[in-house]
This record gives structure tokens, C-alpha cells and sequence, in this order.
């Protein structure tokens, strides 16, 4: 039995080194040490032997079992690194091939509109100030010199949640807000941008818009400093050939009013069918905010004096970027998106 044994060591020795890769290595293992391998089955025998021969047999075997194990962990090793060697010399990689494009995303315009919209505010001092959408009908209109007669109150024209409660439809309940915490410290310098909510929708109203507006509270502030910072404005908006005028205009909140109009973007101011052959564009409102509003926020008329205005987002951007359909902005289409 013990020649058979160093017969079949000697055997696998010569097999081990034949093996071709580590396929055949495993197949090997099991040929020889496993459970119905060519040793353990002779090793079946070892019961039928005397003590004595048993015990030199048993022994030969475990050294030969734990020899050819660490036979087959060093075939394995090598078999491993002649294969790696194998591949790194039939695999070549060309670095100089041309990577595999991604697509990159961009800003939806009105992100990039407003954002520049705020920077060009902010960099003139003023804070950004931001509040809730869905809002009191206080701070929507009671606090805004919005009588309740007004056709804005009606349901027709607002989206209510309930009596005293609506989406608002304008960003000017965050300027009260603010005024409230602020009073009676000055200035009151903030641009307030975010969404907002009417009943419209057609080719140039959406029932849900996007607004800047802003709030100037200090002593001594004038129409003409109105006037230096939206013609400022306009001119870091559209280019600093761009002309401006002012309009007398009516809103509850501000006295006297006036809306801003650009000379045209697309003709210069010589007329054509984007400004109605009249060489000017309506950009935004603005006035000097009324008496009542100043003491609703908290504020005293006799000391204080102040300017408001607001402007529509998506109105700038087409304006801007030259689109007619306000449409083209909720529809998500990517041939659109892609181009800014
Ligand atoms: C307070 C005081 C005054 C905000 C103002 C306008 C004029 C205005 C429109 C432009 C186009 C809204 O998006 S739009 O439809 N806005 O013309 N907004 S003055 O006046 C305020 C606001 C808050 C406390």
C-alpha cells in the first residue's frame, strides 16, 4: 500500500506540472484529494491493515496530502502569473482612441435669466429675500393697498385655497414679510424672485410664472433714484446702447407709477414686428411705494421713502433669447433646452 501511495504521488507530480491552466489544476485536486479521489480511496484500505503498518502508512499520507496541496498552491501561483503575463501582451489599449462623449446638461434658461436677473441686483447691494407660495390674502393684497373690490381678489383671476388663503400672485408678500422683521431699521435693499400664480393661459400668460421684484426703503429716496437703478439694470441686461423711457402707470401699492420700456432688442428703436412698429419694449412696473404700504410693513411715510418694481422672468428671457411662445419653456422638448 505505501508503494502504491508513492506511486501515485509520484504520478500527480508528473500530472501537476502538465496541467495547462488553472482549470485543469482544479480538476487535478479533485482527482487526487477529493472525496472520491485515486488517495482517499486507497486511503479506504488503511482500516484493513495491522496497527503498526497502519500508523506508517497513515503518516506517509498526510505528509504526501499536505506536500501536494502546497505543490498545487505553487503550480496555481504560476499558472496565474503566466496568464496575466499571456494577456498583458496580447491586450493592448490605445490610449490615443477618442473618449466616449457624455452629454452635458445646461441651465434651463429661466434658471440662467433670473440668476442673472439677481446678480445684477445683488451687485448693486442688494440682498436676496425669499418667502411662501402658497400665502395669507393679507400679505397678497390686504397689506399690498388691494382693496377688496379689486378684480385681482376675484376667484376668476386668483387660485384660492380657502377664504384667507391663496397661491400667491405676485412676490410682493415677501417684501411685506421682510419689511415686518426689518422695521424700523434701514435700509431695506432686497430683490425677491420666485414663482408665482394666475388664472391665465395663453401663447404670452401661464397660469404659473416666474417674478423678480425688488424694494428700496431708506431716507430720502427718490424717483431718480428709481430711475439710475432700473436704467442701470437694463442697460447690464441688454447691453449698454440700450435706451430707456417711463411710462405713467397705476398699481394700488406704488404712487406714482411708471412702467419701464427697452428700445428695441431686435430693431435698435426703428420698428418692427417684435415691438409693434413702435421701437420700444415694456420690460417692468415700478413706482414709489404708496403711504399705506410703508405703515402696513411698519414703517413711518413722514421719515421714509422708498421704490418697488417687478419684472416677469419669462418675459426677459424672450425678450433676450428672441422667443415668441412662452410654451416652449414648461415643455421640456431637449432640442429647445439644448440651445443655451
Ligand atoms: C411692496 C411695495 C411695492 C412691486 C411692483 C410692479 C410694479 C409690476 C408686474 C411686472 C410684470 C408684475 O410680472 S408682472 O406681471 N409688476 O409692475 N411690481 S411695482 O411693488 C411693490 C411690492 C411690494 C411692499
Amino acid at each position: 500500500m505505501l508503494a502504491r501511495l508513492e506511486q501515485l504521488f509520484q504520478n500527480a507530480k508528473t500530472r501537476l506540472g502538465a496541467a495547462e491552466d488553472l482549470e485543469d489544476l482544479n480538476q487535478l485536486r479533485v482527482k487526487m484529494l477529493g472525496r472520491k479521489g485515486e488517495i482517499t480511496l486507497l486511503l479506504r484500505g488503511l482500516k484493513d491493515l495491522q496497527a503498526e503498518e497502519r500508523a506508517r502508512v497513515g503518516k506517509r499520507a498526510n505528509e504526501i496530502k499536505a506536500q501536494l496541496e502546497g505543490l498545487i498552491q505553487e503550480r496555481a501561483e504560476e499558472l496565474q502569473q503566466s496568464q496575466l503575463e499571456k494577456r498583458l501582451k496580447e491586450e493592448t489599449i490605445d490610449v490615443t482612441l477618442p473618449g466616449v462623449p457624455l452629454p452635458r446638461g445646461s441651465k434651463h434658461p429661466l434658471t440662467r435669466i433670473n440668476e442673472e436677473i439677481l446678480q445684477i441686483f445683488t451687485g448693486m447691494g442688494f440682498s436676496v429675500a425669499e418667502g411662501p407660495e402658497v400665502e395669507l390674502d393679507y400679505y397678497n393684497f390686504e397689506a399690498l393697498n388691494i382693496p377688496k373690490d379689486h378684480s385681482a381678489r376675484d376667484m376668476q383671476d386668483s387660485f384660492y385655497i380657502d377664504e384667507d388663503v391663496l397661491l400667491r400672485t405676485h412676490t410682493s408678500p415677501v417684501q411685506v414679510r421682510t419689511m415686518e422683521k426689518m422695521a424700523p431699521r434701514l435700509p431695506v435693499k432686497i430683490v425677491v424672485p420666485g414663482k408665482v400664480y394666475r388664472r391665465d393661459d395663453d401663447a404670452t400668460h401661464s397660469p404659473m410664472f416666474q417674478q423678480v421684484e425688488g424694494l428700496l426703503i431708506d431716507r430720502h429716496i427718490t424717483f431718480a433714484d428709481l430711475k439710475g437703478t432700473l436704467m442701470l439694470f437694463a442697460q447690464e441686461m441688454f447691453g449698454y446702447n440700450v435706451r430707456v423711457r417711463f411710462r405713467p402707470s397705476f398699481f394700488p401699492f406704488t404712487e406714482p407709477s411708471a412702467e419701464m420700456d427697452i428700445s428695441c432688442v431686435m430693431c435698435g428703436g426703428s420698428g418692427c414686428r417684435v415691438c409693434s412698429h413702435t421701437g420700444w419694449l415694456e420690460i417692468l412696473g415700478s413706482g414709489m411705494v404708496h403711504p399705506n404700504v410703508l405703515r402696513y410693513g411698519g414703517y413711518d411715510p413722514e421719515q421714509v421713502t422708498g421704490f418697488a418694481f417687478g419684472m416677469g422672468v419669462e418675459r426677459i428671457a424672450m425678450l433676450k433669447y428672441g422667443i415668441n411662445d412662452l410654451r416652449l419653456f414648461f415643455d421640456n422638448d431637449y432640442r429647445f433646452l439644448r440651445q443655451f
